[in-house]
């Protein structure tokens, strides 16, 4: 029996055993398990496999960085940025990895160096030395890799994801502290916006479930739910953390995209009808009510690859040949400012003057490639990674997935010349509940925080919309076409004709 004075005397011995058995477990790690229950067999085909869809991974740091305003001003975040697939999220891509990429181990100039540009699978992970039998990728990382890399490396929007119907998506957030404000210790989580009958667990809502510390990893677990466009965010003080840029997207592809080259679509949706998430009997919240019987089939697209769906509409209502994410949001420059430095923030006196589409202001909407930008450490990193610049070929659609993150304000979206057909609203096709389409056409759509839309922009008619033209996305809201004091700015991009897209790169070809 030990004394008190006992206890106490052993206590910094007790504290180093600790310390060497969280060393030992190690607090950050990632998870991305190559077979489960759902998907026994390795390497998934989404094509092969019986229940359909694969194991997807992504990992993503919490922490800080800055971002480039149009005008030039450098505007402090909170925010997450990219620990996987980071090639993709430089080339404005989704950064979501199948199993195999993901458990990738880099070389040691794309695990140290922020600014690499070759690497997709997940930053730090090595083998485990204390496995048994040694040296197997269990989900041991090295940490130094992981700051190297996440340190004020944030992303304005925060990372892409997007994940097939049927996958199942394992996310790892590691939280990389805020090196700007060393007095915080700020937790933070990923809330899935939308996701249908969410576990707490996995919901990301802090008092109700689990908050991830500096220092630490939690790998957040999800069966994708029905096809559609959702976002994400960070739910710790969501006013602060969302303004301050922790909100991203996040897509489900419909699992109409897996019917064979000429196949019909009505078919596989009557075949999901034997699927009890989706089946529509007698469930009024049924995702699709099926259409009217028709024998549309899938063909090609304008690239010559089987065309692509925003739903399992089961009549190629929704088939699109190129899809853009349009993420709006708003930045208040006062605000960032004060969560730069060291002042309480008034969330009340909010006022966006910085009005955004995938974290960038007219005309950085249309400028290419990533933007960068140089942190307090003179390092400059890819801080808004995604352009929207909003291709077409000749003669093609192009679907917008619309989500409007902002916190203060609504925003509008006017589209000239190319109307608007809108398909699906908060992740749901748009059909009554006999199936009728109720798709309609706009010039304009306006957003709340937390809505989204699904827009297809149909180019098809080659006369109206010849190569070479150039329409316009904008915001009426003239308030909301200024970058903070300039004019001539703010919610506006372009949407260009081309004689053809890559479709890896979206860049017009001639
Ligand atoms: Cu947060």
């Amino acid at each position: 029996m030990l004394s008190f004075s006992d206890w106490v005397r052993a206590l910094p011995a007790i504290m180093l055993t600790a310390f060497a058995l969280n060393a030992e477990a190690q607090s950050f790690r990632v998870q991305c398990p190559t077979t489960t229950a759902l998907h026994p067999v390795p390497p998934a085909n989404p094509l092969s496999n019986p229940v359909g869809g694969q194991i997807k991974c992504q990992q993503i740091s919490g922490g800080d960085g800055y971002a480039t305003m149009a005008d030039g001003t450098q505007t402090y975040l909170f925010a997450f940025g990219p620990l996987s697939g980071l090639a993709d999220i430089r080339n404005g891509l989704p950064g979501t990895q199948p199993a195999s990429i993901f458990n990738t181990i880099g070389d040691s100039d794309a695990v140290g160096d922020p600014t690499a540009t070759n690497f997709n699978g997940a930053v730090g992970l090595v083998p485990d030395p204390e496995s048994v039998p040694a040296g197997q990728l269990n989900g041991h990382v090295d940490p130094r890799a992981i700051m190297d890399v996440g340190v004020l490396n944030g992303n304005m929007p925060a990372p892409l994801m997007a994940i097939d119907e049927d996958d199942e998506f394992f996310l790892t957030l590691t939280n990389v502290g805020q090196i700007m404000r060393p007095d915080l210790f700020e937790q933070h989580t990923v809330h899935f916006h939308g996701y249908p009958n969410a576990s707490a667990y996995y919901d990301g809502v802090p008092d109700a479930s689990v908050a991830i510390n500096v220092g630490g990893s939690f790998t957040y677990y999800y069966l994708a739910p029905d096809a559609g466009t959702y976002f994400w965010h960070c739910h710790i003080t969501p006013p602060e953390h969302l303004q301050m840029g922790m909100v991203g997207q996040l897509y489900v592809r419909p699992r109409q995209n897996r019917v064979p080259l000429g196949g019909t679509l009505y078919t596989a949706l009557l075949a999901q009808q034997s699927d009890p998430r989706t089946k529509c009997d007698n469930d009024i919240l049924c995702s699709s009510p099926l259409p009217p019987v028709n024998n549309v089939k899938r063909v090609n697209n304008k690239s010559g690859t089987p065309t692509l769906y925003a739903y399992n509409d089961g009549d190629g209502t929704t088939a699109y040949d190129v899809e853009y994410p349009i993420q709006i949001h708003g930045f208040d420059p006062n605000f960032h400012y004060v969560g730069m430095t060291f002042n309480p923030e008034n969330l009340t006196d909010m006022k966006d003057k910085y009005f955004l589409l995938n974290g960038r202001s007219y005309p950085d909407t249309v400028s290419a490639g990533p933007m960068k930008t140089q942190g307090v450490d003179g390092v400059e990193r890819p801080s808004q990674p995604l352009s929207t610049i909003v291709n077409i070929p000749v003669g093609g659609r192009a679907l917008l997935r619309i989500s409007d993150l902002d916190v203060t304000e609504h925003q509008t979206l006017a589209s000239l010349g190319i109307p608007m057909r809108v398909v699906g609203y908060n992740a749901k096709l748009l059909r009554d509940l006999a199936g009728n389409n109720l798709a309609y056409d706009t010039n304009s759509i306006t957003l709340g925080g937390g809505e989204s839309l699904d827009v297809i922009l149909d180019a098809s008619d080659t006369t109206r919309y010849p190569v070479g033209r150039t329409f316009y996305l904008f915001t009426p809201n003239l308030d909301h076409l200024s970058n903070d004091a300039e004019n001539f700015g703010g919610l506006m991009t372009e949407v260009r004709i081309c004689a053809s897209v890559d479709p890896a790169t979206k860049a017009c070809g001639s």
